[in-house]
């Protein structure tokens, strides 16, 4: 269910989300569900601390056995040892705990091995793990650190009297205090004459920490034997509180709980905060959808009011228009029955095209170009837009900021597509009676270039007045037509149809070129469901610590409101 918490958009609480969301994959599955699963699994003693602390002395001396090497080079430890009793070797050996770690019986530098080793000498139920130092300059040692104190049921933590007041432990230790992991503290090698001193100033340390109940034992400096191992006596008190421990059933049931319960109830405010960091994804991804939208939208608007505006019956259109109307096609056109064929006369007579095609031809370009514009000021500005969200900024290539390669090709075969079906309107129109009477079919033509002019004359401008009708040769009687076709409510609702097909053609374009922003950001939102189900994890949890008995059940809230 965490697999699919992704957080894509660079938000700035993204990557700490990833390390999170990784941090907690890792540790359900390096411990929480085996843990969870087998609740009477042995006892993991994780013994971490800093570099030459003497870990793996101590858990050689433990043991009493050279289980781990200890050594003078520095950082020792590069690959974890994990030291039982025969006969809870099974379990560890299986790889339900730390399933990333490759067993083996061999020592090892691999920090992705867990070497096993037999220890007779160590009671059933109780396991020592040596870990690599934990403020390590080197970083995988570090990490696989980490890795093993999370698994862990106990820590045991080594630190020295010249080390014991390092930064990084600290950090540590307060981590796990405040998860309620169950501590143990060694201070190791300690000067016999500043035994006094060191352990009251490090105890003192403890308390500050709320960490004054965790059992701390001091070694003095002694001399190892010929094997590395400590003298039995300076042990002593450690190893008799270890097999205590691996005696008494509920006691090591209580310190399992206890980390356990710990590390559950740091999952709630860990998935709460992922579950925010999935929120502020979903609210970025649709805050950039809206920027796009709304440069497209304002696009569309555009072409609506340029529609409107009788801004597109400037120019060549008009001149076209003018010229159409002035040399008297148009009214021919309407009048006599020579249609077609007459403009392919005057074309080849003429050798220029025939003001009819002139016009459809001026009235193409006009739109194409009014599209290009606005295709190109939407992907600039959605671009803008977006990269100035922050989660924007690497999501969009340059590209985007300009409209497609094809756009050209894409508006001129809108606005072709257009006009025919504009002929086709005036086509299927003409079975209307009156209008048939006006219009008759081989006038289509005529009809459609005068419908398409009032398409881009506004409702309170129709063209009928000298503006758009005046051209050369136009007499009263032509104007009187042209004002009797304009004013003619077939043509009016004509022209609302083809307006309307017009704008929905332009609203198709204008989607297509802003899905090229929607489908990026449509990757790399974050399922849907993210935060929900994040959420629902926190509630899972919830109901494991109360069903595995790891915590009291909640008390039934009382009933009113009291005083
Ligand atoms: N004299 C003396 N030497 C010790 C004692 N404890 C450890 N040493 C020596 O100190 C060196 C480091 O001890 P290790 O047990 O390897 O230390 P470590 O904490 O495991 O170190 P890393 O694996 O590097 O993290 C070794 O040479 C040990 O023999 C001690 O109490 N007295
Ligand atoms: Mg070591």
């Amino acid at each position: 269910m965490l697999d699919g918490a992704r957080f894509p958009l660079e938000l700035p609480s993204a990557s700490p989300a990833r390390r999170t969301a990784t941090a907690l994959v890792n540790q359900l599955d390096d411990y929480l569900l085996p843990r969870l699963a087998q609740l009477d699994a042995p006892l993991l003693v994780v013994v971490g601390g800093s570099t030459g602390a003497g870990k793996s002395t101590l858990v050689n001396s433990l043991v009493q056995a050279r289980v781990s090497a200890a050594g003078v080079l520095r950082p020792t430890t590069r690959s974890p040892v994990l030291v039982c009793n025969p006969a809870d070797s099974a379990w560890f050996r299986q790889g339900d705990l730390l399933p990333g770690l490759t067993r083996t019986n061999e020592p090892s530098e691999d920090p992705g091995t867990l070497q096993l080793v037999n220890a007779p000498a160590l009671p059933p139920g109780l396991a020592f793990l040596d870990a690599p130092d934990i403020d390590s300059v080197v970083d995988a040692n570090r990490t696989l650190a980490g890795q093993l104190l999370s698994a862990a049921d106990l820590w045991l933590f080594v630190t020295t009297a010249a080390r014991y007041a390092d930064a990084v432990p600290w950090e540590l230790l307060r981590t796990a205090q405040a998860r309620g992991t169950v501590i143990v503290m060694v201070l190791d090698r300690v000067p016999p004459e500043a035994i006094d001193e060191v352990a009251a100033h490090l105890s003192e340390m403890l308390a500050e920490q709320d960490l004054g109940s965790a059992p701390l034992f001091v070694l003095p400096e002694t001399q190892v034997d010929g094997q590395g191992m400590l003298p039995d006596w300076a042990t002593l008190p450690m190893a008799t509180w270890f097999s205590r421990l691996a005696a008494d059933a509920d006691a090591r049931t209580a310190v399992i709980r206890q980390t356990l319960d710990g590390a559950l109830a740091a999952l709630l405010p860990t998935l709460e905060e992922l579950a925010a960091a999935a929120d502020e994804q979903t609210a970025a991804a649709e805050a950039l959808d809206e920027r796009v939208r709304a440069a497209y939208r304002s696009g569309h608007r555009t072409v609506e009011q340029g529609l409107r505006d009788g801004r597109l019956l400037r120019g060549e259109v008009l001149a076209r228009w003018q010229e159409f109307v002035g040399t008297g096609e148009f009214f021919r056109s309407l009048e006599a029955r020579i249609g077609r064929l007459r403009d392919r006369l005057v074309a080849t007579v003429t050798r220029r095209p025939a003001p009819a095609a002139e016009l459809r031809t001026a009235i193409e370009s006009q739109l194409v170009t009014l599209l290009r514009g606005v295709a190109a000021e939407a992907a600039e500005n959605a671009y803008t837009g977006c990269r100035a969200h922050p989660a924007g900024a690497e999501l969009f290539p340059a590209e985007l900021a300009h409209p497609s390669d094809d756009l050209p090709e894409r508006a001129e075969r809108l606005v072709r597509d257009w006009q025919r079906g504009v002929l086709e309107l005036v086509r299927a129109e003409g079975g209307d009676k009156r209008f048939v009477a006006r219009t008759a079919a081989y006038a289509v033509n005529a009809t459609g270039l005068a419908v398409m002019i009032a398409v881009f004359a506004s409702t309170a401008f129709i063209p009928t007045g000298a503006e758009v009708a005046t051209g050369a040769g136009t007499t009263v009687a032509a104007q009187a037509v042209l004002q009797a076709i304009f004013g003619d409510q077939a043509v009016r609702t004509l022209a609302a149809k083809a307006r309307a097909d017009l704008l929905k053609r332009v609203r198709t374009l204008l989607d297509e070129e802003a899905a090229r922003f929607l489908t990026r950001t449509e990757q790399a939102r974050p399922e849907p469901a993210t935060a929900a189900e994040l959420r629902g994890a926190a509630a899972w949890v919830e109901v494991t610590r109360r069903h595995s008995g790891l915590i009291e059940a909640a008390p039934t809230p009382t009933e009113g409101t009291g005083t």
